[in-house]
């Protein structure tokens, strides 16, 4: 069976955006591959963290990441990305195969430097290096991301080619694996950007622990378009657009049914309907992801044995690059 491997940064709770994007495909690809999951606490600390808040959102984050239907009689595994080692030796290799050209080109240390201004740090500019170890690590072939995240699984592709260009086929070229729907959800207050995890104005997001009131409320305060039509157009109505690709997916319907659905009714009663909606489909993982955090015992005991069974399934890759480029053998 194949592998697929993707991370989740614990920067803050995952959002609407983080599941519609790369969670639900995770759920999806874990019962047609081997499915690789990593809660990514080494990408978070390019941005500081409180060491409090920060423990306490791993766990939250992997509580909700295991509520979410990983098929994980299928093989899936989810583990903290820190507590494989592997993650980071193989990185300082293959740092020694990336360009600094390349790096510099990445559009996300671009956004990131702007809105950390005061702390651009080398970890952000190599970010996507460690990303790559992290995909290549489990000779992952797909790799289930949202659209802000294929340039680096692109990267990782060409980092692939270049050792392999000079040790032999070492690694699997990953594919980013994106949907056709739902792999930019945007800000509920300003459709122009994405929406994010971290956005310090929580009614610009819906994060997955927020509760049917907090949705609803949510939807209802988005920000939308003159005019009172539901209708599908990105630069003309971004707002209703946003909200009827969330509404789609959330209900299971096609752009063209929603908008037929909502044919001749006002916003009002569009937005109430797409807080419904999202918090049908959020609400099952919400209720057994609150259940892991109730029981942090319980969550430490399977995260424990899910670390040792990743640490296993990194052993071999790392050993074969080592041998492959003739570092003495342990
Ligand atoms: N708005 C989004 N729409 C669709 N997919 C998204 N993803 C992120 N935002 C959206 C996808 O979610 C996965 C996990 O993302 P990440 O935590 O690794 O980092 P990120 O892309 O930087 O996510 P955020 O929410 O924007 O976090 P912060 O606020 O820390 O920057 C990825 O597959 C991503 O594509």
């Amino acid at each position: 069976m194949k592998t697929c491997f993707s991370a989740i940064q614990p920067t803050g709770i995952p959002t609407l955006g983080n599941y519609l994007g790369a969670l639900r495909n995770w759920v999806n690809l874990s019962r047609e591959y081997t499915g690789i999951f990593s809660i990514a606490d080494l990408h978070a600390i390019t941005v500081r963290q409180d060491p409090g808040d920060f423990r306490r959102r791993v766990r939250a984050v992997y509580a909700i990441c295991m509520a979410s239907g990983l098929d994980f009689k299928n093989g899936a595994v989810l583990f903290p990305q820190s507590q494989v080692a592997a993650h980071t030796e193989l990185t300082w290799i293959l740092s020694c195969f990336t360009m600094y050209g390349e790096l510099s080109r990445m559009t996300q240390f671009k956004d990131k430097s702007l809105k950390n201004s005061d702390n651009i740090n080398s970890g952000l500019f190599t970010y996507p290096i460690l990303m790559a170890s992290d995909i290549l690590l489990y000779g992952a072939a797909a790799v289930p991301v949202g659209s802000d995240q294929k340039q680096h699984v692109e990267l990782t592709r060409d980092i692939a080619v270049r050792f392999n260009g000079v040790y032999g086929d070492v690694f699997v070229l990953p594919e980013p694996f994106i949907p056709d729907m739902g792999a930019r959800v945007m800000n509920l207050q300003d459709p122009k950007r994405k929406m994010e995890k971290s956005d310090p104005n929580p009614n610009g997001y819906i994060s997955m622990l927020d509760d049917r009131e907090a949705i609803i409320k949510k939807c209802k305060r988005a920000v939308t378009d003159s005019g009172g039509e539901v209708r599908y157009d990105e630069k003309l109505k971004p707002g209703i657009s946003n909200l009827m690709t969330i509404y789609s997916l959330c209900a299971g319907k096609s752009l063209e049914e929603t908008e037929r659905e909502f044919s001749g009714q006002n916003y009002g009663t569009f937005k109430t309907a797409v807080g419904e909606a999202v918090n049908t489909a959020l609400a099952p993982i919400r209720d057994c992801a609150n259940e892991y955090i109730g029981n942090p015992a319980h969550l430490d005991k399977l995260m424990n044995e899910q670390t040792r069974r990743a640490t296993e399934l990194a052993a071999p890759m790392l050993k074969q690059v080592k041998n492959a480029m003739g570092f003495v053998a342990d």
